[in-house]
């Protein structure tokens, strides 16, 4: 059995570097808590949650990183080969102290993680996805906002099974309350993405993929589709906002009164989980007459926001 020795001459490399390491990764696992912005920020739970996890990675990986890029610069400049020689170095075998280091190392960090992991989920509510016309979960749950998202080329819409299934072209959220997104699609696949909410979810058509979010703060967020959707794919973006929940609750009886004056409400096709897409066409045919929400023959317009071929 070998025994872990360091070589007089390597001892004060060994020193320069261990002190070397052990300053810089302190200074950098400082910096980066203090000063990286990992997003998505904290505009709901779930991104909170999102940006902290990826903290948490990014700290772990610093000294790791720090090391390996100190071992480099080091070597490049302490055991730069001056000769012509090109032989190797004499191989290192059967140090068991550097092994041990090693594997108990890297099994430290796996574990750990593996435990923030496994108790990040225990705690959290999760994205399910149900094909088809599921039992819904929202009656009865509680407090869940119910709000549909409608994927089509190239618009989302949303509609809201609490106000008379109105549909709009903005994602209105009032702030601290859980939003149960109920995630479909007219045509294709698109993926919906409210990025500043850290919420993500294919756009399936004939699928309710459902995901939760709880916005906690108050302002604008992006909607983006975040699935190669077509030519208009990147145009294929909107804006919403968290609102308080007087406010949402003054904005949505309001868009519930217009639409069931303007006759949209009775134009749109009963709420459903998911809409059947042969029928499509000619519902964006009679829903773009009364107020052009949707376009039928593939094109699409929302009001003040064309997307046009
Ligand atoms: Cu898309």
């Amino acid at each position: 059995m070998s025994t872990f020795r360091i070589e007089e001459a390597d001892r004060p490399h060994v020193i320069r570097l261990a002190v070397l390491w052990v300053i810089l990764s302190v200074i950098g696992v400082v910096a980066v808590v203090l000063f990286l912005h990992i997003p998505p920020g904290d505009q709901s739970v779930q991104g909170t949650d999102q940006s902290n996890t990826m903290l948490l990675m990014t700290a772990l990986a610093t000294p790791i990183f720090i090391g390996v890029v100190i071992m480099i610069v080091y070597s490049a400049i302490y055991f730069r080969r001056t000769g012509t020689e090109l032989a190797d170095g004499p191989p290192m075998l059967g140090n068991a102290p550097v092994q041990i280091v090693w594997i108990a190392g890297s099994a430290i960090i796996v574990l750990f993680l593996a435990f923030v992991g496994i108790t990040t989920l225990a705690t959290n509510s999760s994205a399910q996805t149900v094909p088809g016309q599921s039992s819904g979960s929202a009656s009865g749950a509680g407090s869940e906002l119910q709000v549909q998202v409608i994927a089509q080329q190239w618009y989302f819409t949303y509609r809201y099974a609490d106000y008379g299934g109105v549909e709009t072209t903005h994602l209105y959220l009032p702030v601290n309350r859980p939003v149960e997104l109920h995630v479909t699609s007219l045509d294709i696949i698109h993926s919906f993405w409210a990025y500043q909410l850290g919420v993500k979810a294919d756009a399936n058509p004939d699928v309710d993929n459902v995901a939760y979010v709880t916005p906690k703060a108050l302002g604008g967020f992006t909607v983006r589709c975040n699935e190669l959707c077509g030519i208009w794919h990147g145009a294929m973006f909107n804006y919403g906002q968290v609102v308080s929940p007087a406010a949402f609750q003054s904005w949505a009886s309001g868009v519930q009164a217009k639409e069931q004056a303007d006759g949209i409400l009775g134009a749109l096709p009963a709420y459903a989980l998911t809409y059947d897409p042969t029928v499509i066409p000619q519902l964006g045919k009679n829903i773009v007459q009364i107020d052009g929400i949707t376009g039928g023959a593939g094109y699409y317009y929302g009001p003040g926001d064309p997307v046009t071929p």
